[in-house]
């Protein structure tokens, strides 16, 4: 008996379909830019908000009525076996985990571990005989009470140490499932006071702590990358991780800018105070885009309320910058993204991810034939086009006084020219 029973494996319909639960513009197999629509968009089911998540908000608790919400590991195993089932109907080829969503909390670490690795094999027998793989895994380092000051940024090096050996678990736990990358959100990394607080302390600990775990993938041979994602607030006041730029300035000053990419999250962007765009195209041009957790926020209430995305021109301005930065390697879709409390059936989760894979596929759709086109690319070359010239080529390598006298003698006199911003935003509208 599954929680799902009863309900079809969604297929790809067409744009005038009118069902509910048919996909109008996912298209595995479609070809786009040489490659299959599955391929660029690798989508992922996060087990956290399909399967852990209660429907609590900070006014009621839980209104889900799961058959597997226990804290056993039959209840863990009941949980994997449903989360499997919808994969088979949505058709979903990749899952995202943290080690509170798959296994039961122990009452110790040892017993963590035990927990862990006894539902990881069970995971990895279901991964074979459905052909789901493994986007990415990490630690939950927030929920737990003994994470409420961080936890690679906690004042107690015994929270530190917990922390640095559960990652390991969690590394070895990723590499048993075949995972493509490891992610760390720094869940409680910040403050709630700076009266309490020593900045440089901690930012000295979070260095330490990336340099262990970029160190312990290659010890074990981990092949994929490590990522960070970001988040300027919530749960703490201030998170360290806060921007694609800000993680870049850590990064470089531990060194590791060349071995830690980043996985930027829609909601967070606009927690930050940016756009989604703005941070996938900064990640590009920093050489750290990694992968991206799909969702949206309400615009109206300013919370982290990882809604599934509903709106094509953000997606297609999205998967435009994704394309633009080459695509996916290891990175992929993850659809960090909860239902509504309200929404209590099997088929509200269905259709939850119908729609938001269908989205990203529109959006996907409408960025190939952008960057197809060219329309948008000629008219960024264009307007960059002086730097191409051998007299723009040689300013950045002269000097203020050089550059003084060739002012002077060729009397320069700078014309402005129009940004056409308008037009090139009429240009995306035809295309969404
Ligand atoms: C929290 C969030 C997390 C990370 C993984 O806002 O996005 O679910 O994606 O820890
Ligand atoms: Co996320």
């Amino acid at each position: 008996m599954s929680y799902f029973d009863g309900i079809a494996p969604v297929t790809f319909a067409g744009t005038d379909s009118t069902s509910d639960l048919a996909f109008r513009h996912y298209n595995p197999d479609e070809m786009l830019m040489g490659k299959r629509m599955e391929d660029h968009l690798r989508f992922a089911c996060a087990w956290w908000h399909s399967f852990a998540w209660p429907g609590g908000d900070p006014f009621g608790g839980q209104t889900f009525d799961r058959p597997w919400f226990g804290d056993d590991m039959a209840a863990a195993k009941l949980k994997a076996d449903n989360a499997f089932d919808l994969f088979a109907i949505l058709g979903l080829p990749y899952f995202c985990w943290h080690d509170a969503d798959i296994r039961p909390e122990g009452d110790s670490f040892a017993e963590n571990t035990r927990n862990l690795a006894e539902m990881v094999d069970y995971i990895g027998q279901k991964m074979e005989t459905s052909g789901m793989k493994c986007l990415w895994g990490t630690a939950n380092l927030f929920t737990h009470r003994r994470f409420m000051s961080g936890a690679a940024t906690n004042p107690d090096p015994d929270v530190f140490a917990w922390s640095a050996a559960t990652v390991k678990t969690c590394m070895d736990a990723t590499m048993n499932l075949g995972g493509e990358n490891y992610v760390l959100w720094g869940g409680r990394e910040g403050y709630e006071t700076l009266l309490n607080t020593d900045l440089s302390r901690e930012a000295q600990q979070a260095g330490a702590f990336l340099n262990k775990v970029v160190e312990y993938k290659y010890k074990i041979g981990f092949k994929g990358a490590i990522l960070i994602e970001p988040k300027p607030q919530e749960p703490s006041k201030h998170q360290y991780d806060y921007d694609v730029a800000t993680v870049y300035g850590f990064l470089k000053r531990f060194g590791l800018e060349n071995e830690v990419q980043v996985n930027i999250e829609q909601g967070h962007a606009i927690l930050a105070g940016h756009s989604f765009e703005h941070e996938l195209a900064m990640a590009a041009s920093l050489g750290i885009f990694g992968s991206i957790d799909m969702n949206r926020n309400d615009y109206q209430s300013g919370w982290d309320t990882d809604q599934f995305p509903d709106n094509p021109r953000e997606a297609a301005l999205a998967y435009y910058e994704v394309l633009r930065a080459g695509g996916f390697t290891t990175g992929g879709t993850n659809f960090d993204a909860k239902i509504r409390r309200q929404s209590l059936d099997p088929l509200d989760l269905v259709a939850a991810h119908v729609g938001g894979m269908d989205v990203c596929a529109r959006g996907l759709k409408a960025a190939a034939a952008m960057l197809g086109d060219g329309v948008l690319e000629q008219a960024r070359a264009a307007r960059y086009a002086g730097w191409d010239t051998s007299d723009g080529h040689a300013l950045l390598g002269q000097s203020l006084d050089e550059i003084h006298d060739l002012v002077v003698a060729a009397d320069l006199r700078p014309e402005p020219r129009s940004g056409r911003q308008e037009i090139l935003e009429n240009v995306v509208s035809r295309y969404v």
